[in-house]
């Protein structure tokens, strides 16, 4: 078995790589068969009901994150995928001492469940409570105009600790990527979800940033969000991706930009697939926010393509992407 089926069948039986978490895959909740083919996997037809049980608790660092199991919590959180048409009903325990909330982009909710103070859809210190997300195809309207289907790469995150826009809660980690697929889209290899969040990437700190790793031909995809108080820009180097809602050309007809770098800002989400090293081969390529002084302030990670025996070519895990903190100076945000 080649190491793209490999991956393929790890991806039906339910290990997505994503940042390390656990994740409600696409793959695993459906019945698709592994393709030994070679043919990319592609997302089943939508229109389940599907049930997840999320925790919000505090982890041992002062952080707060999202978890599919007590004591497992993770920022971000983990990664939710669904089909357009899937209905998700997501039980939620809070074990912090404090009341959360759980609050997405991109979905359907009705008011009861967007997760807010407002509405009392807020979670006490102890209680469980059920939201309901629910996505759809795209159709006609009765005035016969278009409307779009719900897929995307979008996210959820807190909105009510600290305040009741849960400026507290993201701060400390409370958010994670939803993945809406349209019935047919591929499905990656490997899945990376990349946060921007004041400034840090994914709350880690600044010499410690996050790496991800996968090997030359491995189609990936990333999820990437902002969150916090500053627009910054996302680029990554050796790989191109085209600015749309696959971060895919569907053809040698479709105008959308391809591009290497995007400006983001607060609570913006957008994701691509690439394939991982392609025209450009291994290496330890960097990506990070190209607002310089951000960049030098250490946010800079590592997305390492290894060559199928494993070898990253001229690799030295010291994080050279990232500048040592304090180097370039002060930060006048
Ligand atoms: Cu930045």
């Amino acid at each position: 078995m080649d190491r793209r089926s490999f991956n393929r069948r790890m991806l039906a039986g339910g290990a997505v790589a994503a940042t390390g978490v656990t994740s409600l895959s696409l793959a695993s909740a459906s019945n698709a068969a592994p393709v030994a083919t070679g043919a990319p996997m592609t997302a089943p037809a939508g229109g389940r009901v599907r049930h997840l049980k999320l925790f919000a608790e505090k982890l041992a660092d002062g952080r707060m994150g999202y978890g599919l199991e007590q004591g497992k919590a993770t920022v971000p959180g983990p990664l939710i995928e669904l089909v357009e048409g899937d209905t998700l009903h997501i039980e939620f325990e809070n074990l912090m001492d404090v009341p959360v909330s759980l609050h997405p982009h991109g979905v359907d909710y009705d008011i009861a469940n967007d997760g807010t103070r407002m509405s009392k859809s807020l979670v006490e210190p102890g209680a469980t409570r059920t939201y309901t997300w629910r996505t759809h195809a795209p159709g006609k309207r009765t005035d016969g105009t278009y409307r779009p289907g719900s897929a995307g790469y979008w996210h959820y995150h807190d909105h009510v600790v600290g305040t009741d826009h849960g400026t507290g809660g993201i701060r400390k980690g409370l958010y994670g990527p939803v993945v809406v697929r349209r019935k047919g889209d591929i499905l990656p290899d490997k899945q990376f979800t990349i946060v921007f969040n004041d400034m840090t990437i994914n709350n880690r700190p600044a010499a410690d940033p996050p790496d991800f790793q996968a090997t030359v031909g491995d189609r990936v995809e990333i999820i990437m969000i902002t969150h916090g108080e500053y627009y910054h820009t996302f680029h990554m180097h050796g790989h191109r991706w085209a600015d749309n809602r696959t971060g895919l050309l569907s053809g040698p007809e479709d105008v959308s930009r391809v591009i290497d770098n995007k400006i983001t800002g607060p609570a913006d989400s957008f994701g691509f697939q690439i394939i991982a090293g392609e025209h450009v081969g291994a290496g330890a390529w960097m990506y990070h926010c190209h607002v310089q002084s951000h960049s030098d302030m250490g946010m800079a990670g590592l997305f390492l393509v290894a060559k199928p025996d494993g070898t990253i070519p001229g690799y030295e895990p010291h994080h050279p992407a990232a500048a040592k903190p304090g180097a370039a100076g002060g930060h006048d945000h």
